[in-house]
């Protein structure tokens, strides 16, 4: 057998050059690049290996450990799980700082390959700086808070481990049921051994991303459900995109007549203006889709996880006869709601179901096309409404800053957003103008995603214009990639919308008798609580100063002007802008379904005992759906 002396670094760049994936005849790199910030723990040994195998390895220079996972997880989403990036840190805090973009990862089911530094496996002189030590146990450190958010989790105390961890790493990356966030723990003594590869580790290996088809009992079934369906509503979930199952659902839908109202992941399954496409659905939903869900007898949810935002906490599939089918690759996803499970790849079994269905001709009702036909004209009136601003001169509220994007944007611009006010009025407003322009991150809806995840969408589709939309609250989250941006001139583009602290959470705050309590970035006023002046604080400034163009647009009319220039522009340009928040100004249409947030079952103050008897009547109307 040839082997190749190398450090156990070393091994790993070289392996992970050579994996490939393939779906649909395309065949690409499964690992496209390596972020990194080094530490003791992994500047010897991965920083080493990563200058010997330049030629083999790109690198990015990130500013942040959980925000260089954010852009692994935004590369990896516009890749469609085809391609990953991994990301390797020090030990100690460098690697605790990648826990919450684990999670946001294996919860959105989008691969990234972690490689934290770990202490010695030897342990010569412990504990080495920025180590956790334990009195109950040895072989605890601090990266074991990765394994309860990894899809997969090793510790290669001895070079040759790496052989099988690293082929299960690949399999967990590349299996579109189990794939997510993959920690390999690299004890720092370990990566900078050596030992004698067998020469076939380097070898070029394909992982097949797999289709699975439908079981022919279950593709049965599901027919059946379809065909005495009266009232048969459509979820695209993010499934829908992972599977690029966009035509398939298109056709399946086209060919029986049933309305698709999509999640925030699988928004864009069709195009906004395709006569089917009913909106976002549930909390943050569109009257259309919510008043179907009210009515429908069966749903079909695909590539959904059915969060509560999309079941209105349960409570908004009110038919007391609604069943639910369940297209899922995954068979957890499958079986929820006491559904009927479909367990198979979206694009296979669509096509499949409309074969199937076809055989028999089947369609809703006329009557049921119209009723929804009209629904959804009356809500695109609606979405005018929000988004006309008559006057130039005024400061825009935040759906008019949307509708001034709307108006510029084509096929080609991606949206990138996840937490705050913004992914309601965007789920609830947005035209999404093809399959991958709406990127919501909502699976962990962690502020601060935006930034870096725009950079990712970025490098993976260079040619796009990437916007990350960001509220000022979480601007301030997790700005630092920025700086990589200018590094790199990658020419993402920002949308700062300042209005003076966490405007979503401030009006949660205030429906659950919890009176806004911090929630408003403000000078404390006399009585202790944070009502006081606005704080002298300049975001503008703050992103000109880690070198972004920045353009200031303090009404409409200097906003479309800012917007086109920075769509034009071919350096990372943010544009700037304070909303309109006051009462009298109407922003976006109201929650059209109830979301469960818990409120006090006894309190002193009016506000929290009014906001429970309200909770109270809506728990009421929570159903189990067995
Ligand atoms: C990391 C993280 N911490 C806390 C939250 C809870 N949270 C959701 S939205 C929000 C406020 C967001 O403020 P901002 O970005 O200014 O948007 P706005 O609400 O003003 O639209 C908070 C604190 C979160 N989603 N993510
Ligand atoms: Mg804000």
């Amino acid at each position: 057998m040839t082997t190749i002396r190398l450090t156990v670094a070393q091994a790993l760049v070289r392996f992970l050059a050579a994996q490939y994936t393939e779906r649909d005849g395309t065949r690409q790199r499964l690992i496209g690049a390596m972020w990194g910030i080094f530490g003791h723990g992994n500047v010897a040994g991965i920083g080493q290996a990563l200058v010997e195998y330049a030629d083999l390895m790109p690198y990015h220079q990130g500013r942040n450990e959980q925000a260089m996972v954010h852009a692994a997880v935004g590369y990896a989403r516009q890749s469609g799980r085809l391609s990953a990036h991994a990301v390797t840190t020090s030990i100690g805090p460098g690697a605790t700082n990648l826990v919450t973009g684990a999670a946001l990862a294996t919860v959105n089911h989008l691969p990234v390959l972690l490689l934290p530094g770990d202490v010695f496996a030897a342990r010569p002189a412990d504990p080495v700086l920025q180590q956790l030590e334990v009195p109950y146990a040895g072989d605890v450190s601090v990266n074991d808070t990765l394994r309860p958010v990894s899809r997969y989790f090793d510790r290669i105390t001895r070079p040759e481990a790496l052989i099988p961890s690293a082929l299960q790493a690949m399999r967990v990356l590349t299996d579109p049921v189990d794939t997510g966030a993959v920690t390999l723990a690299l004890p720092q003594d370990v990566q900078a051994e050596a030992y004698d590869w067998p020469e076939r580790f380097f070898a070029e290996r394909v992982w097949t991303v797999r289709r699975p088809g439908a079981d022919a009992a279950e593709l049965t079934e599901a027919v059946r459900a379809v065909r005495a369906a009266r009232r048969p509503l459509i979820i695209a979930g993010g499934g829908v995109h992972h599977s690029r199952a966009e035509t398939a659902l298109a056709e399946f839908a086209a060919a029986t007549g049933i309305p698709v109202a999509s999640t925030q992941a699988g928004k864009g399954s069709l195009r906004h203006d395709h006569p089917q496409d009913v909106g976002g659905i549930g909390h943050t939903g569109t009257a259309t889709a919510d008043a179907l869900a009210r009515t429908a007898d069966l749903v079909i949810g695909v590539g959904t996880r059915y969060t509560d935002f999309t079941t209105a906490s349960g409570t908004l599939f009110e038919n007391p006869a609604v069943r639910f089918l369940n297209l899922n690759i995954a068979p957890f996803d499958g079986h929820k709601l006491a559904g009927l499970p479909l367990v198979a790849d979206a694009r296979s079994a669509l096509g499949e179901l409309t074969e199937a269905l076809g055989m028999h001709g089947h369609r809703v009702a006329g009557e049921y096309v119209a009723e929804y036909t009209e629904a959804k004209g009356r809500w695109e009136r609606t979405v005018d409404a929000c988004f006309a601003a008559p006057d130039p001169a005024a400061r825009p509220t935040q759906p008019q800053v949307l509708g001034a994007l709307d108006a510029l944007a084509d096929e080609s611009d991606i949206i990138v957003n996840a937490a705050g006010s913004l992914p309601g009025d965007l789920h609830r407003l947005w035209r999404a103008r093809s399959a991958d322009q709406y990127h919501l991150e909502y699976g962990y809806s962690c502020m601060g995603y935006e930034i870096p995840a725009a950079l990712g969408v970025k490098l993976a589709a260079p040619e796009r214009s990437v916007w990350a939309l960001v509220g000022d609250g979480t601007y301030l989250m997790l700005p630092a990639e920025i700086v990589t941006a200018v590094q790199e001139g990658v020419a993402i583009k920002l949308v700062l919308l300042q209005n003076h602290g966490y405007a979503s959470i401030g009006g949660l705050s205030e429906a659950v008798g919890a009176e806004r309590f911090g929630t408003a970035y403000r000078y404390p006023a006399a009585d202790g609580t944070y009502t006081g002046a606005p704080l002298p604080v300049d975001l503008a400034a703050n992103a000109a100063s880690l070198g972004m163009r920045v353009l200031r647009a303090g009404n409409v009319g200097e906003l479309r002007a800012a917007l086109g220039e920075a769509r034009a522009a071919d350096v990372p340009t943010c544009v700037y802008v304070e909303t309109e928040t006051s009462d009298t100004v109407s922003g976006a249409p109201p929650a059209q379904a109830w979301w469960d947030v818990p409120v006090a079952a006894t309190a002193t103050r009016p506000s929290a005992v009014k906001a429970r008897e309200l909770y109270e009547r809506h728990v009421s109307t929570r159903r189990r759906h067995l």
